[in-house]
């Protein structure tokens, strides 16, 4: 008897072991075991074991027959919603012959916690078993299987691991999601009026029929009109493609890249720039990035300005810029001084500079010892020709979201 107890016993440990000593990289899915604490998700380990386990062999129960007849067990942690751990919710699919499994049936057993999903499985082959979302224990909680901490539902939340017979090779199939790399041009000015733009994926399998112009598009941010291109490149890992014309010089244009419609070839979804996305999500937003042309002549400015110096005089604090400034955009709106520790506003008055590049702030209400903070909107903006807005964060680009700027002093 103690036997027959010990045996389950021991292999749930294995399995335990085969489940979650797996390298987390290769499985996004994994469901989350810890942190969001205080989300409703947080109790959502309730898978206690798998045989085979991840990227496990399918063996033969019945090696009398030449195929292979092949069971896949899965123990839950949680009592489970019954009504949830049927065969829509646990998926077995043939990745190599991009089939479903040839007489299967499915199996709970709720007093042990026990699935069983029965089959004959094709020889030399991976599979996957998609675990999904909708699968829950008996208190409701269901699987977070991008670990957001947030229940986005199927497929976002599933969770999913490969298997194989035979020569099968579970490393055919991955789960990662790819990203975007590098862009060349950055978001930067002073770029060639019939740039290159170049683009680099991690993880080198890129499906290439979506690297497509439809998907990479390259628009005047002024005015949102296309520009014309023509691809000149595209591979595993990288799209190059640049407009048919020369565009205009010291002009901004935004390039867009529909990361939704962009897959690798194991349909795992573009994401977005490496790790500044929001992960596997519905709804996977379009990534852009804007740049600036070069001036060719004269009249022409591709420079957004920046602030030059910021310096302490007599009674007051004196701000300059590196170009003339639209003086009208020196108002109290656009420009703050503030008690670095309180927060509160200090009152004073903006002087515009005789040079037309730049202002100087009043400081007779001031008091010695204190540390206040310069706040510049990124709505301060220079005269034509350039005509752009502040550059706060000297990247190149002005008037972005992130371009007011700040510094503090201490009288
Ligand atoms: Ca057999
Ligand atoms: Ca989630
Ligand atoms: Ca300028
Ligand atoms: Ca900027």
């Amino acid at each position: 008897m103690f036997k027959k107890i010990l045996i389950p016993l021991v292999f749930i440990t294995i399995a335990l072991v085969l489940v979650f000593g797996c390298s987390k990289s290769d499985n996004p899915f994994e469901p989350q075991k810890s942190g969001f604490n205080g989300t409703v998700q947080e109790n959502l380990s309730y898978i206690a074991g798998i045989n085979p386990g991840l990227n496990g062999q399918i063996q033969d129960v019945d090696p009398s027959t030449s195929e292979i007849e092949g069971e896949i067990e899965i123990w839950f942690q949680s009592f489970m919603n019954t009504s949830t751990v049927t065969a829509t919710n646990i998926v077995v699919w043939d990745t190599t012959n991009d089939g479903s499994i040839q007489n299967s049936s499915f199996t709970y057993y709720p007093e042990i916690k026990k699935a069983v999903f029965r089959g004959t499985f094709s020889d030399d082959a991976v599979f996957i078993v998609t675990l999904k979302s909708d699968l829950e224990n008996q208190a409701g909680v269901k699987f977070d299987g991008n670990g957001n901490g947030s229940f986005d539902g199927s497929p976002y939340d599933d969770y999913r691991y490969k298997l194989y017979t035979g020569t099968g090779n579970t490393a055919d199939y991955d789960f990662i999601h790819p990203e975007i790399e590098w862009v060349v041009p950055g978001t930067e000015n002073g770029v060639d009026v019939l740039p290159l733009i170049t683009l680099s994926f991690t993880g080198s399998d890129i499906d290439t029929e979506d690297l497509v112009l439809g998907n990479f598009t390259l628009v005047k941010t002024s005015n949102q009109v296309a520009v014309s291109c023509s691809l000149i490149a595209s591979s595993h890992s990288m799209i190059v493609f640049m407009p048919k014309d020369s565009i205009d010089q010291a002009e901004q244009y935004t390039v867009n890249v529909k990361c939704a419609n962009v897959k690798d070839t194991c349909r795992n979804v573009l994401l977005g720039f490496q790790d500044d996305n929001e992960g596997w999500i519905a709804n996977i937003a379009d990534y852009c990035w804007d740049f600036v042309t070069m001036a060719l002549d004269g009249n022409h400015d591709g420079n957004p300005p920046v602030v030059s110096n910021v310096s302490v005089g007599i009674d007051e604090l004196i701000v300059s810029f590196n170009d003339d400034i639209d003086l009208t955009t020196f108002t109290t709106t656009n420009i703050r001084v503030y008690d670095n520790s309180t927060g509160q506003n200090l009152v004073g008055s903006i002087i515009n500079e005789y040079d037309g590049r730049g202002f100087r702030y009043t400081l007779e209400n001031a008091e010695s010892g204190t540390t206040y903070r310069l706040w510049v909107s990124k709505d301060v903006k220079e005269l034509d020709p350039g005509g752009w807005y502040l550059d706060g964060n000297e990247n190149g680009v002005g008037g972005e979201w992130d371009d007011d700027y700040t510094t503090t002093f201490t009288l």
